[in-house]
């Protein structure tokens, strides 16, 4: 078994967390393996990526039987295993879709808030479970969290631990889409496979400029939008657009 699967429909990539036995918690192996297919989904060849769970569940964050003799020093265990395949996920220059199939939890609610699209079946649930083991929330689920939710409703949520349905989540804006759980792998490869077909070398200017904006001031961001937006007329989908709308057709985009 492998602790993290990856497979290919044209130019999306899906990477499925597998250790279905325990909903998918992280092991040292599981961080490893799903860092060598982040670094996989950098190819040029890979345009949308879709990251999943195996069996019932998504993510429920650490494997807390890792905890039941001594904790160690967590904070080394952060810096060394989650905080790199957070920042990639962010790093990468390409849509990524949390297809959220069952439970996520702890850092597993992190990493699908990491992602830049939340879709979920309708059996999903979202439990910010740091303080119900008291713990505080990490992998990012503070920043985005509070960034996705605004302060008030995070705080009353992360610090109640309270199990959200994957309906109040969407009323809350968590994901931006629920659908009937047999139709959550078609749904996402649907997704994926329309945003492959987009300037990606745009999404993924537009990701950056994104999470720029949450700290830059509005200066700053405008000078950022200024060079990214030169960048953007150098690649060929910017050619093919123009010359689409121009010829009145559907563009072709490639990518580059
Ligand atoms: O150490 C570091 O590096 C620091 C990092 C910390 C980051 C963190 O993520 S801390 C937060 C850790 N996660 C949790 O506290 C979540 C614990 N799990 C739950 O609260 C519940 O499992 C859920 C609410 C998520 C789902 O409940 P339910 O009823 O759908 O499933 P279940 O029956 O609780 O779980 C199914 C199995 O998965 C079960 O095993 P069993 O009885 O069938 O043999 C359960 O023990 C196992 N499981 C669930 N979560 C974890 C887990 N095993 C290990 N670690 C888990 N986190």
């Amino acid at each position: 078994m492998t602790e993290v699967e990856t497979s290919r429909d044209g130019s999306v990539m899906t990477i499925t967390l597998n250790r279905p036995d325990v909903l998918n918690a992280f092991n040292a192996a599981m961080h490893r393996a799903l860092g060598a297919a982040l670094r996989e989904a950098r190819g040029d060849d890979v345009r949308a990526v879709v990251l999943t769970g195996a069996g019932r569940g998504f993510c429920v964050g650490q494997d807390l039987t890792e905890f039941r003799e001594e904790p160690g020093d967590i904070g080394e265990r952060l810096r060394g295993n989650y905080h790199p395949n957070v920042l990639a996920i962010r790093a990468l220059e390409k849509p990524v879709i949390a297809a959220v199939n069952g439970p996520a939890a702890g850092a597993g609610v992190s990493f699908a808030c990491a992602c830049d699209v939340r879709i979920a079946a309708d059996s999903a649930t979202f439990v910010p479970a740091f303080i119900n083991i008291g713990l505080v929330p990490d992998s990012g689920g503070s920043y985005f969290v509070s960034r996705l939710l605004g302060y008030a409703r995070a705080f009353e949520w992360m610090t109640s631990g309270r199990r959200l349905t994957a309906a109040e989540a969407h009323a809350w804006g968590l994901v931006s889409e629920v659908v009937e759980a047999d139709r959550l792998t078609a749904r996402a490869a649907e997704l994926a496979s329309s945003l492959a077909g987009m300037p990606t070398r745009g999404i993924g200017m537009t990701k950056r400029l994104l999470d720029h904006a949450a700290s830059a001031t509005l200066d700053e961001q405008l000078e950022l939008e200024a060079q990214l937006q030169s960048a953007a007329t150098r690649t060929e989908d910017f050619r093919e657009g123009v010359a689409a709308f121009l010829d009145k057709r559907e563009p072709r985009f490639s990518g580059r």
